[in-house]
């Protein structure tokens, strides 16, 4: 089972995707994503000029082995855009024994542990009366698990801050200085907001619905301690990021004075990052991003030490990754015995038509069909038709003292 061909393609369906094709000497092809939002090009170099010719002649079904060749053998080893390119790699290979074994992922791996993952969905609202409507709407579709999110507004000011939600994910296409990027945030209006906001949606909805808030990153350790103390009667499912995720010594902290649950991961790009994190368990849900954390075979990795340490798996399934990522997702969810929870999104029907989905959605549920690999089949011919890539950059957010934040 030879590899004789790899090839990218970066293209726009109502947002950028960038797609790894394999096919290999007995005619089968995998398909794998390695969308990294705002930075895609940089990825499709490093698969269309290094990987490549690495690939091009070796044994497709020896994944283990293929992963740690290119993992390890890059010597500059991880980051995101190394394992973008790597799990881009990864999930077309691991469609292909898929395809040869004539079996979906989820027999690959283990089985099914379950025949249907829940999933929690996004709510926004530009203030607490529209995010209830937002709720109210959601319930009606059945999802009984959802991450809010707001505007917050400073009445001395007058000024608005918009928090990370699925319509601004995108970022801007436009640019003309670094300058032009910057939104401001004021972490103190909005660590009020969130304890009000929050008491409001329990009154509404009652101590059942699933809630979920992502802080992105933008509250410093000690807010991040208040917040997390003062939510604690208000019974999050989790918290996502309270602090910075890159520099997560302060969790300890946060641990021990709260019983907030938390969880963190989608800028993990390899297990050194949360090994110890795991193994103290600071966090409740581990959020790795399978496009970003280089592919299946290390998230299989991650769920089984997880599994270890009593930790639940919550992969990131944003839309600025493509329905192949969130297959192989439903996958390894449908399989682990550790699965938490998986962050949904309902693709536009332009992106329907490129990406056959081998997943429904019913009632709070995703179920994942028996279609052989990760099943997602790629209509070639929609896909040319799609728009072509339009560069953007994700916004750049600066605090009131001037500091810039996580976005
Ligand atoms: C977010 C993401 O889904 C999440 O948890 O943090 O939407 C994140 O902002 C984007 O993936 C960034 O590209
Ligand atoms: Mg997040």
């Amino acid at each position: 089972m030879k590899i004789i061909n790899v090839e990218t393609y970066l293209f726009r369906s109502s947002r950028n995707y960038l797609l790894v094709k394999i096919e290999t000497d007995d005619g089968i092809v995998g398909w794998g994503d390695a969308t990294l939002n705002g930075r895609e090009m940089v990825v499709q170099i490093l698969v269309d000029n290094y990987l490549k010719d690495l690939l091009v002649g070796t044994d497709a079904s020896k994944i283990n082995e293929i992963w740690q060749m290119i993992y390890v053998g890059t010597y500059w080893r991880g980051g995101p855009i190394m394992m973008t390119a790597l799990a881009g790699v990864d999930m077309a290979l691991w469609d292909i024994k898929g395809k040869y074994a004539e079996m979906p992922l989820v027999d690959l791996i283990g089985g099914r542990f379950r025949e249907k993952v829940e999933v929690y969905s996004h709510v926004h609202g530009r203030n607490a009366d529209e995010l209830v409507e937002s709720v109210k709407r959601k319930k009606a579709e059945g999802f009984q698990n959802l991450r809010y999110s707001f505007d917050s507004r400073d009445h001395h000011s007058d000024m608005i801050f918009t928090q990370p939600h699925q319509d601004i994910v995108q970022g801007h296409f436009e640019k003309s200085s670094i300058e032009s990027l910057a939104d401001f945030w004021d972490s103190r209006v909005y660590a009020q907001d969130l304890i009000r906001i929050t008491d409001r949606l329990r009154k509404e909805f009652g101590m059942t619905l699933g809630l979920i808030h992502d802080v992105h990153g933008r509250l410093s350790l000690s807010a991040a301690k208040e917040v997390c103390r003062e939510l604690e009667k208000m019974h999050l499912m989790f918290i996502e990021d309270p602090i910075d995720s890159k520099k997560t010594n302060g969790l300890e902290e946060i641990r021990n004075t709260s019983t907030t649950p938390i969880g963190i991961g989608e800028l993990f790009n390899s297990i050194d990052e949360c090994r110890a994190l795991i193994s103290k368990h600071h966090i409740d849900y581990l959020r790795i991003d399978i496009s970003h954390f280089g592919g299946i075979t290390p998230s299989l990795r991650a769920a089984a030490l997880s599994d270890v340490f009593d930790v639940k798996m919550a992969f990131h399934g944003p839309s600025d990754i493509s329905p192949v990522a969130h297959a192989a997702c439903y996958h390894i969810d449908s399989s682990i015995s550790n699965f938490g929870i998986q962050e949904y999104v309902d693709f536009e029907q332009e992106v329907k038509d490129v990406f056959k989905m081998p997943y429904t959605y019913d009632n709070g549920f995703v179920t994942i069909n028996n279609t052989p690999g990760l099943g997602v089949e790629i209509d070639e011919n929609q896909l040319m038709e799609c728009d072509e890539y339009m560069k953007s950059y994700l916004p750049i957010l600066r605090d009131m003292m001037s500091a810039i934040h996580n976005w």
